[in-house]
């Protein structure tokens, strides 16, 4: 049955391979479900929907995948893609899984395993860019410690960013149409992986030899397991021209890392999330980067998928319900209305002039403190239109 809620392409929903194909498996409990081969995974994604797949190297070709299997392996992907009209719009590379990997990447303490890090990540690139990959994203997992006794935290970061360098001039020299994205965790798998958050990550682009290249892929669950504010670290990427791509999921502060279906805890966060990537204009892919409760069998894992893009229209309906509703617009009209005589005589540029004026102005200050803002109207009426007694 398809309604205002179906997904369509141009809503641009993408999954990894690795999200509806997560077994179930916790540190505490097998597997819960048998595995879902890369083509059948693209095959539900098809049916739910989806606009898009994603995957890790090794989601795709084994490790110790053969070149000649690697190639039998990317050929009846591509046939599985066309079939259910998928694209691939961003590829990403596993440098967390492998024993190899246990002290970081390209952070490593050991000079061989970054090596191999950029040599694994430099063929994964290609993979990504040989099914039409336009993202490539940087989740540094293993990049951290569990104790700083043995790695100089300014050290690591001088690593990732030669690494970083390395791989940016890499994609350029083959001529490939490819943006980085990084995506910041303050922690899981490791104690505390460095790069903690967007704004940490942003920071950080600006160090970079090609800092054009670089942008972020945030997380909700990431930012959200800091105690931080996700929307607003969205805001800071996208005001900095960084916002490249999102991982969209759900997550309890102060929990595990749980990854859960879109919308599924804090519908409320959600709702102002999309409405601000909604209102901005965001164009970039609504990537769902979540898994389904270790309870359900693979109808559970369709479930899950649909239940996130169902959200997120939803959502989308509820902010243009928002920003046409007149008692909510009325609310924010009744905020002090800049007239512009404050900006004339202090605001825009600096000029010893304006700072002079400026010092030498009255306030009524006991009139600036005493009028109310309105924000608890306004935030019940939020309340209720998401609750859909509007
Ligand atoms: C996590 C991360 C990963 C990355 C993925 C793609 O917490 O496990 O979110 O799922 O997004 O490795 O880079
Ligand atoms: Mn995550
Ligand atoms: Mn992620």
């Amino acid at each position: 049955m398809s309604d205002r809620y179906t997904p369509r392409p141009e809503h641009k929903f993408t999954f990894g391979l690795w999200t509806v194909g997560n077994l179930g498996r916790d540190p505490f409990g097998e597997p819960t479900r048998p595995p879902l081969p890369p083509v059948e995974a693209v095959r539900l994604l098809g049916e739910v929907g989806a606009y898009g797949v994603n995957f890790h190297d090794n989601d795709l070709i084994p490790i110790d995948a053969t070149p000649a299997e690697r190639d039998q392996i990317v050929r009846e992907f591509r046939g599985a893609l066309r079939e259910a009209g998928l694209v691939v719009p961003m590829a990403t590379t596993n440098l967390f899984s492998d024993p190899a990997f246990k002290d970081g990447a390209f952070t490593s303490n050991d000079p061989k395993v970054r090596a191999y890090a950029l040599q694994k990540t430099m063929h994964a690139i290609d993979l990504g860019v040989e099914l039409g990959a336009e993202t490539y994203v940087f989740w540094g997992g293993r990049e951290g410690t569990e104790s700083d006794t043995n790695k100089n935290p300014a050290e690591s970061l001088k690593r990732f960013r030669e690494a970083i360098n390395f791989l940016c001039a890499y994609a350029q020299d083959q001529g490939y149409k490819l943006r980085f994205a990084l995506e910041p965790k303050p922690n899981e798998p490791r104690g505390d992986i460095y790069l903690a958050t967007v704004g940490a990550a942003l920071g950080f682009i600006a160090t970079l030899d090609h800092p054009e290249m670089v942008g972020v892929n945030p997380e909700v669950a990431h930012e959200t397991m800091a105690g931080l504010n996700f929307l607003h670290a969205i805001a800071q990427a996208w005001d900095a021209g960084k916002l490249f791509h999102i991982d969209l999921n759900d997550q309890v502060v102060g929990r595990y890392d749980q990854d859960f279906r879109f919308g599924a805890v804090n519908l409320k966060s959600a709702f102002l999330l999309v409405k601000f990537l909604e209102d901005v204009g965001y164009q970039g892919m609504r990537h769902f980067d979540a898994h389904a409760y270790r309870t359900e069998d693979y109808a559970g894992v369709e479930d899950f998928a649909r239940g996130c893009m169902r959200t997120y229209l939803i959502l989308k309906e509820k902010a243009a319900q928002w920003n046409a509703d007149a008692e909510i617009q009325a609310l924010l009209r009744e905020l002090p209305q800049d007239d512009g005589s404050t900006a004339a005589a202090f605001g825009g540029a600096y000029s010893a002039e304006k700072a002079a004026a400026l010092k030498a102005a009255s306030f009524d200050r006991a009139a600036l403190g005493a009028r109310g803002y309105g924000y608890e109207r306004l935030d019940q009426l939020t309340n209720e239109l998401l609750l859909g007694v509007r």
